[in-house]
């Protein structure tokens, strides 16, 4: 973070915007008067939407902030989540809906109904219970996203274990690092799993992992790939053991215990770019209370009627309050998917929205721009009429690519909606609402009612309309994380001391307000530039990068400069056919100089890239985010850092290599 003043240039000129139809509007979960109730009485606002859960102990008071930054929500209310996500549906007389439609990468699928869940669920419980999990202990999971992913989280939850979900193509080292941190008792995983059409295996670097992973009791092994693995899959005796033959033996009958509104839910790790991950801490009551709110008005979910998707992983928070938590709260039936988007071809999100009748589906900008890159007469070919509300969560949503989401998944007829959160908000803070807002391609627009973010300088003072500075969460909200597992001090440095004074919670984002108060969200504050002293968003020039026709994807990066202080160095991925320059080859002298115009055009000579790099892939984390700091050591000439956390490590040597021998 610079010390200079965070005032950003206003580069982004974005006026199109697109009110919701008077059909939608009319039908919509959210009306406009919920920002007026939630501003009325916040507190009587929350304990509205906690009213939907089943709470077995009503609360006392709905906030202590008297330990702040340590919140308390729903003080003295007791609940089980398990219970509220699974057995009320049943219990309601819904035990026959279909909570998931699982698509298996190669083409299986099972369809689990909520009684089924819930069976399935109770007698994971008791089999973790049976290893001597209770309470309190930690049970690390890397799973593929196959059903058993949902239902080891689920009986976590009811017996009061957190989980600690690690992604299922993380390194051994990375599992490592969160099995010993967490101390985690037992460990979920499987043989292998699917990836690109092919089994690949997991157990074995599990093994690796845990080797001498003091903490750690028993290994339990869902069976996915089978057969279809080469070789045998080794075993520990006394440590390992089979899902199939701890858990099918169980009764399926489990009595869910109800635990304190406070009582932890699950640590996830954060990514953690350097040093070590953060454990960040959510708890039950008030977590499960806006994930559920959320998912309902941000996605208009109707129980019973919609066919809902999100495409993340259960290893990133995503998957937790957008997978499990937040749709399973609401009855949802949703879609599943174990693969790749391009796996056995690159229509395969499509064929699935067309078989299931999906109506509500919730990605990620990396993955638009990707189905950029494809073409739009891939999604052409299907029928997505069944579609009706389309998000976007990870990273600001260039406008183009918003736009293109819009026209050809959404038949320009489904709200968009860009929603900001973080692992450590735990759901949805800043969103448009469908049917109410009039959404701006690109900007997540307003805090969700019930929240409150300001965008503030240095000083923690609120900048005008037009201003960019710092995004700041001024309020407690009731999913927010409760701390760093075992590191008090790290959370209260990491999130609080920014603006101590003002008692702000800093997101660690650049964002502006527009003329009409509007919030853009303009990346990680490091990932702002500043060139000749002109602070420049990355988010904003790989905008205008992406705008013109030839380029589906571009990341941007500041590289020190002797002249400029920071030069702006961009690599991009040109859409299909246009990148016959080939790897690391300059894309043709002409089309580089063609772009560094149309940048210049678009925000101003200032933004014209010092040097434009015409790559293949970019560098990506497994939720999709690119890793810039790669990136930069790239741009100035460095060894490349740890890649540990990219989703495909070969991507920067191509990237390094075509460096040395191109532009
Ligand atoms: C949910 C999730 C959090 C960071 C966050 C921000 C970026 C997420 C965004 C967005 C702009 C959006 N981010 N959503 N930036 N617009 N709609 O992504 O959690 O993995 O913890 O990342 O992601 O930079 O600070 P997490």
């Amino acid at each position: 973070m610079t010390e200079q003043s965070p005032a950003l240039d206003n580069l982004l000129t974005e006026s199109r915007t697109f009110p919701p139809s008077d059909e939608f509007a009319a039908k919509a979960n959210a009306t406009a008067e919920l920002y007026a109730d939630a501003d009325a009485d916040r507190e009587a606002f929350w304990a509205k939407q906690a009213e939907r859960l089943h709470w077995d102990t009503p609360w006392t008071s709905v906030l202590d902030w008297s330990d702040a930054p340590f919140a308390k929500w729903f003080v003295g209310g007791k609940l089980n989540v398990a219970y509220n996500c699974v057995d009320r549906h049943v219990e309601e007389g819904h035990g026959d809906q279909v909570a998931m439609h699982w698509v298996g990468e190669p083409g299986d699928t099972r369809d689990i109904t909520y009684a089924e869940l819930r069976g399935e669920v109770c007698r994971a419980a008791n089999a973790l219970a049976s290893l001597g999990v209770g309470a309190h202990d930690r049970v690390a999971i890397q799973l593929p996203m196959i059903p058993e992913a949902i239902v080891a989280m689920l009986a976590c939850a009811r017996i009061g274990a957190l989980h600690s979900v690690v992604f299922g193509g993380f390194s051994p080292a990375a599992l490592r690092s969160r099995v010993d941190d967490a101390e985690a008792k037992v460990v979920i995983t499987s043989d292998g799993q699917y990836r690109r059409g092919k089994a690949v295996p997991m157990k074995a670097g599990v093994d690796d992992a845990l080797a001498g992973a003091e903490s750690v009791e028993k290994v339990v092994v869902v069976r996915r790939a089978g057969d279809d693995l080469d070789g045998e899959v080794a075993w520990t005796d006394g440590r390992d053991v089979w899902w199939h033959d701890l858990v099918d033996a169980q009764p399926d009958d489990h009595t869910a215990e109800a635990f304190d509104s406070e009582h932890p839910l699950y640590i996830l790790y954060t990514s953690g770019t350097t040093g070590k991950p953060k454990g960040i801490l959510h708890t039950s009551g008030g977590y499960l209370t806006q994930a559920a709110y959320t998912h309902r008005v941000v996605f208009d979910h109707k129980p019973g009627e919609d066919v809902y998707w999100c495409t993340a992983d259960i290893g990133w928070v995503t998957g937790h309050s957008y997978i499990v938590y937040g749709p399973l709260a609401n009855r949802a039936t949703q879609v599943v998917y174990e693969g790749t988007p391009n796996t056995p071809h690159e229509g395969r999100h499509w064929e699935i929205v067309q078989n299931y009748g999906v109506s509500i589906y919730y990605t990620a900008p990396t993955l638009i721009r990707t189905f950029m890159k494809w073409g739009a007469d891939i999604p052409g070919k299907y029928d997505l009429s069944s579609l009706r509300v389309l998000g976007s969560v990870g990273e600001p949503i260039n406008p183009e690519a918003w736009m293109w989401y819009r026209e050809h998944i959404g038949g320009d007829r489904c709200p968009v909606v860009d929603t900001w959160w973080q692992t450590e908000t735990g759901a949805i803070m800043i969103s448009p609402l469908p049917g109410v807002t009039h959404a701006k391609p690109g900007s997540a627009q307003r805090p969700l009612p019930g929240i409150s973010a300001k965008v503030v300088d240095n000083d923690g003072t609120e900048v005008p309309a037009k201003g960019g500075g710092y995004l700041v969460l001024d309020k407690p909200w009731p999913s927010m994380l409760r701390g760093i597992w075992g590191d008090d001090e790290r959370y209260r440095d990491t999130y609080w001391s920014r603006f101590a004074e003002q008692g702000f919670y800093f997101a660690g984002d650049g964002a502006k307000y527009d003329a009409d108060g509007d919030i853009w969200l303009l990346g990680r504050v490091d990932d702002v530039m500043n060139v000749s002293g002109h602070r420049i968003s990355t988010t904003e020039v790989e905008s205008a990068l992406v705008s013109h026709p030839t380029v589906a994807e571009a990341a941007v990066v500041g590289a020190t400069d002797a002249t400029t202080g920071q030069g702006i160095v961009a690599f991009v991925i040109l859409r299909g056919g246009a990148a016959e320059g080939g790897e690391g080859s300059a894309g043709g002298e002409e089309a580089i100089q063609a772009l560094r115009a149309h940048v210049a055009k678009e925000i101003g000579p200032i933004a014209k890239p010092r040097q434009i790099m015409v790559v293949a892939e970019l560098p990506k984390t497994r939720s999709g985010k690119i890793m810039r700091r790669l990136l930069r050591d790239v741009a100035e000439n460095r060894e490349v850092g740890d890649v540990t956390t990219l989703a495909d490590s070969s991507v920067m040597d191509l990237i390094s290599k075509g460096m040395k021998s191109g532009s």
